[in-house]
């Protein structure tokens, strides 16, 4: 990074100093891990522990004060990877990797795979020194050493990681990644321990969407920052909307097959309406009844004057519509089914063809119902893991064009006299290098610190686990949870196979509560929030907050 590219917020927000929770802060020597009880995996139990059978049951860790002298007696070197889409903090999590392992022995390494983890495959790394990891203390981004979504699937690519391993002689490996990252992760501790090499793998859960989270992960990093900017913006629009009074604007927020980001963005500004995928999915709606739910709302608003309003879209809202749903895993499997076939295939036209015969007439049908570009957007390769690129599929013009359709048929039959001038706009990556948020900056340094005190500790197959996350960073409380215990079966490219279960927004928690309390109100008077900018100097009531989404989920059940 040259000097030029240093703007002044950066060089001012590196003299920031992340706090760490009070049982880290003397460093990985004081430190003991406290054995809790054996795990299960979430479900599928039986087939879950004949896939990791050295690796299954493990018990949670909990890092108490303590002498722990010998770790610094060892020399380590430790890869760090960082896996799959941006989020804010990931510099950070490499910071505190970094710090760590200096701080229980000035000898000891951390070398960062280049570009995910085809960087562990090819053996492409550099070493993280003094002098580079400062250039990116409390930035966003990945850009230190970047990303990818290679998936270490093959025997071959597990035999190219071993002699990555071997030739780098490395005691341990962090992976930075979401839900299928750091089921990457696990199948790598298994794998090791197996071939008997003794590696401690650990797995630190990033990912804006916020799915990952369970008992033992509260939050994952960079959800706190990602949707603080989108939430900036949404306000921004609101305050535009209520000021011009001539738009309907739709938003599409990212978070994949799950609507985190909508709820909370939703929660933080008020728009008058917030679809929410798992609550679509509960009630069976078809594409044409969430239509219908929009178009009532645009047309009670118009009845009073009030051509206008703001809609959020969960951009994985497609996959929530069993019948989309059912389409996508049929193509899915058509897809994996006929891949060298549709290879072969230039047009996408002459694509489609093929696939029509392939699948059951009822899809087919509702496929070819779809505009165009929509059907097209749905048959994009799928990721490395299996998943269908819901970032490329344009939700919210298929909305706007259905919505059109509808209110163009109300008005002849004389029930909507309103004015329907639509916008659309897609918050994805714009949120994803942000520069973290205090919450972020110092979640993120713990969770690295934390990952060193795991690897010290020769605790190999955990997830970095730091919890109680409402409290002041000194309060928090750390250990490692085995990455088996989140498992369950899934379907993925037509076979069945472990995977972390991804965490959906629960429709009896507080959070969505709130939105479902709140929601006739929200949607026919302007009762906007305008949130503002991340905030980095100034008092701490905007500079420590949280999400609403973590406030509410840790809420007391008494308290509520
Ligand atoms: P991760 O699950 O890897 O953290 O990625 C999150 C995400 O930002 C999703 O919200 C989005 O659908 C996807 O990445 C986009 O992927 P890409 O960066 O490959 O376009």
């Amino acid at each position: 990074m040259s000097k030029e590219q240093i703007s002044e917020l950066q060089v001012e927000r590196k003299k920031f100093k992340p706090v760490l929770p009070s049982v880290l802060k003397n460093g990985p020597v004081s430190i003991k891990p406290m054995t809790g009880k054996e795990t299960e995996s979430i479900s599928d139990q039986e087939t879950v522990k004949r896939l990791f059978p050295d690796t299954y049951g493990m018990p949670l860790i909990t890092f108490i004060k303590g002498k722990n002298q010998d770790i610094s007696k060892r020399i380590v070197k430790v890869g760090v990877v960082l896996s799959g889409g941006q989020a804010p903090g990931g510099h950070n999590v490499i910071a505190g990797l970094f710090d760590g392992l200096k701080k229980a022995n000035k000898k000891n390494k951390l070398i960062g795979f280049l570009g995910g983890p085809s960087g562990i495959i090819d053996n492409k790394n550099r070493e993280i020194t003094d002098s580079l990891i400062d250039n990116y203390r409390n930035t966003g981004g990945f850009d230190m050493i970047q990303s990818g979504r290679t998936k270490i699937e093959t025997p071959e690519q597990f035999e190219q990681t071993k002699k990555t391993v071997l030739e780098n002689k490395l005691d341990g490996l962090v992976v930075i990644g979401g839900d299928d990252s750091n089921t990457n992760a696990a199948l790598l501790a298994e794998y090791f321990k197996k071939e008997g090499i003794n590696i401690c793998i650990i797995g630190v859960p990033k990912t804006i969407d916020g799915d990952l989270k369970n008992e033992q992960i509260e939050a994952s990093f960079g959800f706190d920052t990602a949707t603080k900017i989108y939430a900036e913006v949404t306000g921004n629009i609101c305050r535009d909307v209520n000021s011009a009074r001539k738009y309907w604007h739709f938003v599409r927020l990212m978070g994949r097959s799950a609507s985190h980001i909508a709820l909370e963005v939703g929660l933080k500004t008020h728009p008058n309406i917030t679809l929410i995928g798992e609550e679509v999915r509960q009630n069976k709606m078809t594409l044409s009844q969430v239509v219908d739910y929009v178009v009532d709302v645009i047309v009670q608003r118009a009845a009073s004057k009030k051509n206008f309003g703001v809609a959020l879209v969960p951009e994985g809202l497609i996959e929530f519509i069993p019948e989309m749903k059912e389409l996508i895993s049929a193509l899915n499997d058509v897809l994996a089914e006929n891949e060298v076939q549709l290879n072969t295939m230039q047009n996408i036209e002459e694509k489609k063809s093929l696939i029509y015969t392939k699948l059951p007439e009822n899809l087919s049908s509702l496929m070819k119902s779809l505009p165009g570009l929509i059907s097209s957007q749905l048959l994009i390769d799928r990721d490395p893991h299996g998943n269908v690129q819901v970032s490329q599929i344009e939700t919210e013009r298929l909305l706007v064009e259905m919505i059109k359709v509808k209110l163009s048929a109300l008005k002849k039959e004389g029930k909507y006299a309103g004015k329907f001038s639509a916008i659309t706009h897609f918050l994805g990556y714009e949120g994803r290098c942000g520069a973290p948020s205090n919450f972020d900056a110092n979640y993120t340094y713990a969770l690295g610190y934390n990952s060193v005190v795991l690897v010290l500790n020769n605790l190999t197959g955990y997830l970095s686990s730091v919890r109680n996350l409402v409290q002041k960073p000194a309060q928090w409380e750390c250990g490692g949870a085995p990455l088996t215990m989140m498992m369950n079966i899934e379907r993925r490219k037509g076979k069945e196979k472990p995977v972390i279960q991804k965490a959906l927004v629960k429709l009896d928690g507080k959070p969505f509560g709130t939105l479902l309390e709140n929601r006739e109100k929200w949607a026919l008077t302007e009762s906007y929030l305008f949130p503002g900018p991340v905030q980095y100097f100034g008092p701490s009531s905007v500079t420590d907050i949280t999400t609403v989404t973590l406030k509410y989920e840790k809420i007391k059940k008494s308290s509520r």
